[in-house]
């Protein structure tokens, strides 16, 4: 095999790869820029790349909680049903051949904050996996992740999903959500700096990474 060719490959493999780790894929991820939608008009339409929710509002500092980044955060209202959300339709056809190979993991984050003495409020954010546009209510995968909020309304915390997406993914839902019951009645919780990147497996990188100091040994010896 020609090294120069191999290393060639690897060298674009890996730079996929990285690219893949370094794109952040929600627009308007700390509720600066964009107005707030309606979660029924951004799914029900399927509008890529635009904040809609079920109650609440974009608002600045208030109820003694200043936003995480930026001069803006999210309001999500306690609302009748199990959660209160919020979420955004993201396009993935751009990591096809990653999420293909079985090796992509989409990683879903964001922060959460409640009014001082709501201890015990619960946050999460969710990850709705499509093959294809306009498939709300037939997705393909669910995962998710939640925190657990403190009662001081300067900290705010962080919930997490990770897994690996399965082959054939498109599109995804990326949810952020507050759970009704534990946040107090007439009570709101709030939302910033929202995360989601498609990252290359462990093992992929580590792969690549091998190959290439193997080829790099070889052109030494040969030098
Ligand atoms: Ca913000
Ligand atoms: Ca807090």
């Amino acid at each position: 095999m020609n090294t120069h060719m191999t290393l060639k490959t690897l060298v674009t493999l890996a730079a996929a790869a990285l690219g893949a780790g370094a794109s952040a894929l929600v627009t308007d991820p700390s509720y600066e820029t964009q107005p707030l939608d309606t979660w029924g008009n951004v799914l029900g339409n399927w509008i890529p790349n635009t904040w809609g929710a079920e109650q609440g509002a974009i608002v600045g500092a208030m109820s003694g909680v200043t936003p995480a980044q930026g001069v803006q955060m999210l309001k999500l209202d306690r609302i009748a049903g199990v959660s209160s959300q919020a979420g955004q339709v993201i396009d993935l056809t751009a990591y096809s051949a990653l999420i293909d190979s079985g090796q992509a993991v989409l990683n879903l984050s964001a922060l959460f904050n409640i009014e001082a003495g709501f201890a015990g409020a619960i946050g999460g954010v969710g990850v709705y996996t499509f093959t294809g546009p306009n498939q709300w209510g037939s997705h393909t995968d669910y995962f998710a992740g939640s925190v657990t909020l403190d009662g001081s309304a300067p900290s705010w915390q962080a919930a997490q999903a990770s897994k690996t997406l399965l082959a054939g993914t498109r599109w995804i839902v990326a949810e952020v959500y507050y759970v009704n019951q534990t946040v107090p009645q007439g009570e709101f919780g709030f939302v910033d700096s929202v995360r989601a990147e498609v990252v290359p497996e462990p093992a992929t990188l580590l792969a690549l990474g091998a190959g290439l100091a193997a080829v790099a040994r070889r052109r030494r010896l040969r030098a």
